[in-house]
């Protein structure tokens, strides 16, 4: 567990994220779709052959801090993740909210005593929950078959 302890970031400050600029265009992505509440891109580091990321376009940091006033932007995210996953010709299906390997995960191949299993979750929340960027995000990925249960 130790490369997922250390890859998880506390939530320190409420400055904008990575996905901010991404949304406003100062860092580029590959997007996929867009509308006025939600912007969808591949990650950067995708874990499987179609790995993409859903957000809000307001800054939500967590999903610990939704409120009642979120739930149908909440329900548009995941209707938005599944209509991508489509397009994206997932018909064999999908994953939605795995978050990503430790990016040391390589080294299993050389050091495969001392690195761990690749660590699965769903929504990240928080430290415990392995989030990395605090902006609440969906990961999408398929292409690949997935296992269970993640870790
Ligand atoms: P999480 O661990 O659930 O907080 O995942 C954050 C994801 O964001 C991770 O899979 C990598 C992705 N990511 C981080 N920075 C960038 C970036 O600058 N561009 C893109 N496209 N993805 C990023």
């Amino acid at each position: 567990e130790v490369g997922k302890a250390q890859r998880a970031a506390a939530e320190v400050s409420t400055e904008p994220t990575i996905f901010s600029r991404i949304i406003d265009r100062s860092v580029p992505a590959t997007i996929l779709y867009e509308d006025d509440e939600c912007l969808v891109f591949r990650d950067v580091a995708p874990q499987a052959p179609v790995h993409f990321l859903v957000i809000p376009k307001c800054p939500i940091p967590r999903l610990s801090r939704v409120g009642p006033q979120d739930t149908q932007l909440l329900g548009h995210l995941m209707v938005v993740a599944a209509r991508t996953a489509q397009a994206e010709g997932l018909s064999d299906g999908y994953r939605l909210g795995e978050s990503c390997v430790p990016p040391h995960v390589a080294l299993r191949v050389t050091l495969p005593a001392l690195i761990p299993a690749p660590l699965l979750a769903v929504i990240n929340d928080g430290k415990h929950g392995a989030q990395s960027v605090y902006h609440l995000h969906l990961h999408v990925l398929g292409g690949r078959q997935m296992s269970w249960p993640p870790g």
